[in-house]
């Protein structure tokens, strides 16, 4: 099924410069960018965004990391769209990180993982709505030029 996902450069990423290396790998492997954005996260913001991870042990770090710096948002389309992403960004510690993943190549530690990706369709949904306003969002796949 045609789906979106919602995908995030974090901020150590977006500093070293790997955003466009990421967008490349995304466009080269049919995810389609349907949104584009970059954004300085509040800590309040980033406590929203990872609202399910709240009372973890590396919750306040994650929301100090997320909030350094600026991060991209990036929501893309393709079909299965949501699981073939997280499969595409590779597991969250990158040292587990299979070749050829997202988090393989720009991943430094568990915190520094280089991206992050929606987990279900469900809260692709919400992710997206999170960072994107309709008109911020465009799919041109049955556009031809
Ligand atoms: P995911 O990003 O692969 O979906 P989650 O378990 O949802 O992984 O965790 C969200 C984020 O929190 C991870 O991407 C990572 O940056 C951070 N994180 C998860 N587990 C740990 C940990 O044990 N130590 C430090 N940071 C962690
Ligand atoms: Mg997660």
């Amino acid at each position: 099924m045609l789906e979106q996902s919602l995908l995030m450069v974090k901020p150590h990423a977006f500093t070293a410069k790997k955003t466009g290396m990421i967008i490349s790998m995304l466009e080269n492997n049919d995810f389609q960018i349907v949104g584009i954005k970059s954004i300085k996260l509040t800590p309040e913001l980033a406590r929203r965004f990872y609202f399910v991870h709240e009372g973890k042990e590396f919750f306040e770090r994650l929301i100090n990391y997320m909030s350094t710096g600026t991060v991209a948002a990036i929501c893309v389309e393709k079909e299965n769209c949501v699981a073939d992403l997280r499969k595409f960004i590779g597991a969250t510690d990158p040292a587990k990180a299979a070749e050829g993943t997202i988090r393989k190549v720009v991943g430094v530690t568990v915190e520094q993982n280089g991206v992050h990706a929606s987990d279900s369709v469900e809260n692709a949904k919400k992710e997206i709505r999170f960072f994107f306003s309709d008109i911020e969002l465009y799919s041109y796949r049955y556009l031809q030029y």
